[in-house]
């Protein structure tokens, strides 16, 4: 049994033997569909919170967190004696108590979400939870991951247990509409609606909320599109694009940032009000994040997230001129060009080199010249970008001597 795999099964036994619990997830469609699973599978009451505010808790009961808490586990451990944390947002450290994909080197930005994680976790108690799948599923669209290579599991129970048929889910309605739909309602403020579509319940108010989110989503595009010049001017010589906007939906930033990062190929960073201080929700894209680009990194001591996708949040407007000053900084350190250079010593470096001549003929940011003994290697440009070289050339050294090897 792998590691990550006896996580999930002791994760489901802890759960089942500490009902009743509460259980405090995030208002997000991962978040969401998250809550519904964990009402679908056990005796728990669900709280929906934006920013986890353990103060606000019962801590004389079994807490179980979703989609949020990794990075808090520190703070949590403090407060609460039983808990548990299922999440999938990265972290520089995991608490024993907390299952994380990140944690047992699968990428929980891409590959699997809270929701997705969570429903593995359940599927434990037994196959008729199979038909749960959905609400994993949701939860995988919603934080924008692929169905393959991990969620295809999910995929698949979903068929067999004939709520999935083709992309129609329970012989109603779209399966990427019903995710919208629950991503309406959490961006409206209608979390508890959210979480009756997800529990099959009130589609149809549901989809008063879409068609409320879709209006009022184009009329900011077209807000922020008007204004655009002036928001490339203001961010002259930054890497990412700042916006602070309090004419746009504050609840909509974050997919207004994607939708931007998508358009123009720059990390978008919005920041607005709401009644507490200043939200700021950063996007960026894959090729960015390619370059180098982590916005949860950039963003550290201020907030955190993923790679591709962050939040922060300032108590006082002062702070948003050294927030942007320290964000983009990094985000400069994370993308300005580096040089690399390796001495690699190999027995018959001429032979190795006809091989990787072969192999690396793609690339044109790298040197690479047989000298005695010895393959030198210089390799620049963008920190991803030479990462990736190198873990080619590298790969390819290797595989060559073997092979001569084995001659
Ligand atoms: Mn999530």
């Amino acid at each position: 049994m792998s590691e990550f795999e006896e996580a999930l099964v002791e994760a489901s036994r802890t759960l089942q033997d500490n009902q009743p619990f509460q259980v405090v997830t995030h208002g997000d469609v991962d978040g969401v569909a998250a809550g519904a699973l964990a009402v679908s599978a056990f005796d728990c009451r669900v709280i929906i919170q934006k920013r986890l505010a353990l103060q606000n808790l019962d801590s004389s009961q079994f807490t179980l967190f979703l989609d949020m808490g990794s990075s808090q586990s520190r703070e949590i451990e403090e407060r609460l004696s039983q808990y548990l944390i299922i999440d999938h947002h990265p972290s520089p450290d995991y608490g024993p108590r907390t299952v994380n994909p990140w944690k047992y080197g699968i990428d929980g930005t891409r590959e699997l979400c809270a929701a997705s994680t969570f429903y593995l976790v359940i599927k434990r108690l037994g196959d008729e939870f199979k038909r749960l799948s959905y609400l994993g599923l949701v939860g995988a669209l919603g934080d924008r991951q692929s169905v393959e290579p991990r969620n295809a599991e999910l995929w698949k129970d979903a068929v067999e247990a004939g709520v999935l048929h083709g992309t129609v889910l329970f012989n109603a309605y779209e399966l990427s509409e019903f995710v919208q739909v629950v991503n309406a309602c959490c961006r409206n403020s209608k979390k508890e609606l959210g979480m009756d579509v997800c529990l099959l319940r009130n589609y149809q108010q549901g989809k008063r909320e879409l068609e409320t989110y879709n209006r009022v989503f184009e009329r900011d595009l077209q807000h922020l599109t008007d204004k655009w010049e002036m928001i490339i001017r203001e961010n002259e010589g930054r890497i990412s694009l700042y916006i602070y906007d309090d004419a746009i939906t504050r609840k909509y930033a974050g997919e207004l940032a994607t939708r931007l990062a998508r358009s123009y190929e720059r990390p978008v960073i919005i920041l607005a009000h709401d009644g507490e201080g200043i939200k700021i929700s950063g996007r960026a894209t894959s090729a960015l994040v390619r370059k180098g680009v982590h916005l949860g990194n950039a963003f550290q001591g201020f907030g955190g997230g993923h790679d591709v996708a962050a939040g922060a949040f300032l108590e006082d407007e002062d702070m948003i001129e050294t927030f942007i000053q320290v964000t983009d900084q990094r985000l400069h350190r994370m993308i300005a060009p580096v040089r690399v250079e390796l001495d690699i010593p190999v027995k018959d470096a001429s032979q190795v080199m006809k091989a990787l001549a072969v192999d690396n003929k793609g690339y044109d940011t790298v040197d690479i010249v047989a000298k005695g003994d010895h393959i030198l290697v210089t390799a620049w440009g963008q920190p991803g970008t030479v990462k990736n070289t190198i873990d080619d050339i590298l790969a390819c050294v290797i595989s060559a001597l073997s092979m001569m090897e084995g001659e």
